[in-house]
């Protein structure tokens, strides 16, 4: 997959050399190429933001600019073009796992108000563009945005990961085990600082286990994410489950009488 990133702050970008996006690049799966956008700001003082139209606080990137970044990144090409804004669409597994399945990515990451909005529109006729948010709170620019975004895609990558199952078994995967938190994790030793690993961890009981992780998963999903509990399909829980929650005092939604 290539990967091109365009910002006023290519420094933001140095923690794609290592770890998991470092070996990624290494072996070759990922080829990410960042650009500096004031190389195509042609002004003495390199200029790319101006006041915003209508009035209001503060400044807004200038499309020019970003016009002449962009033709230069793209050529001939057609990557998906992804704009990272705090009224984007919302970033979620699902859309790692479409994006994942690309064959190049372009981030244009905006700071100050954000990008002129008709940079959106005139590659938006050419290319697939999307607004992205990252999530529910302000963040100064697009670039740590991207970071997010580069690592939740890169781990998708075949080869990225060590297992190849660790990437598909997770929470917020579309599956089984969707709308359920992970509960939570131990190893050796089996004491520490007076804290013991749960007996049924040690038993070798696998049935046993299994029905532990899975009460630790209702727990920890009705006390961290009611709304996902509250959207729990009550057709996917049995009589354990049941009792479980009766017991935490959680409703239930009404069982489906259609079926
Ligand atoms: C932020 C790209 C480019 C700051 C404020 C405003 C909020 C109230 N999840 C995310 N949060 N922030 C970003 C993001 C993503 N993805 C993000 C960016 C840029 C991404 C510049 N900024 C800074 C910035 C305007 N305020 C937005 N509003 C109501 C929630 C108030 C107005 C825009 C851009």
């Amino acid at each position: 997959m290539r990967l091109d990133i365009i910002s006023i702050f290519p420094e933001y970008f140095a923690p794609l050399d290592v770890s998991l996006m470092g070996k990624a690049r290494e072996r070759g799966i990922l080829d990410v190429r960042v650009h500096q956008l004031r190389e195509w700001a042609h002004d003495v003082h390199r200029t790319v933001d101006d006041t915003p139209y209508g009035g209001g606080p503060g400044m807004v990137m200038k499309p020019e600019v970003w016009g002449e970044a962009l033709d230069t990144v793209i050529g001939d090409g057609s990557p998906r073009m992804i704009v990272p804004t705090p009224s984007g669409r919302p970033f979620t597994q699902e859309l790692a796992q479409e994006l994942a399945a690309e064959p190049w990515l372009l981030f244009a990451c905006g700071r100050y108000e954000g990008i002129d909005s008709r940079v959106m529109a005139e590659y938006g006729a050419r290319l697939r563009v999307d607004e992205v948010s990252i999530g529910d709170y302000v963040l100064a620019g697009g670039e740590v945005a991207v970071l997010v975004m580069a690592e939740a895609i890169g781990r998708l990558l075949p080869g990225v990961l060590g297992n190849a199952h660790s990437a598909v078994d997770d929470s917020f995967a579309p599956g089984a085990m969707r709308n359920l938190l992970e509960g939570p994790v131990y190893t050796k030793p089996p004491v520490w600082r007076g804290h013991e690993v749960p007996a049924v961890l040690l038993s070798g009981h696998h049935g046993k286990v299994a029905r532990w992780r899975r009460d630790q998963a209702l727990r920890r999903t009705l006390a961290n994410r009611p709304e996902l509990a509250a959207a729990l399909d009550p057709e996917t829980l049995d009589k354990h489950d049941r009792r479980l929650l009766e017991e935490l005092a959680f409703r239930l939604p009404p069982e489906d009488m259609a079926h």
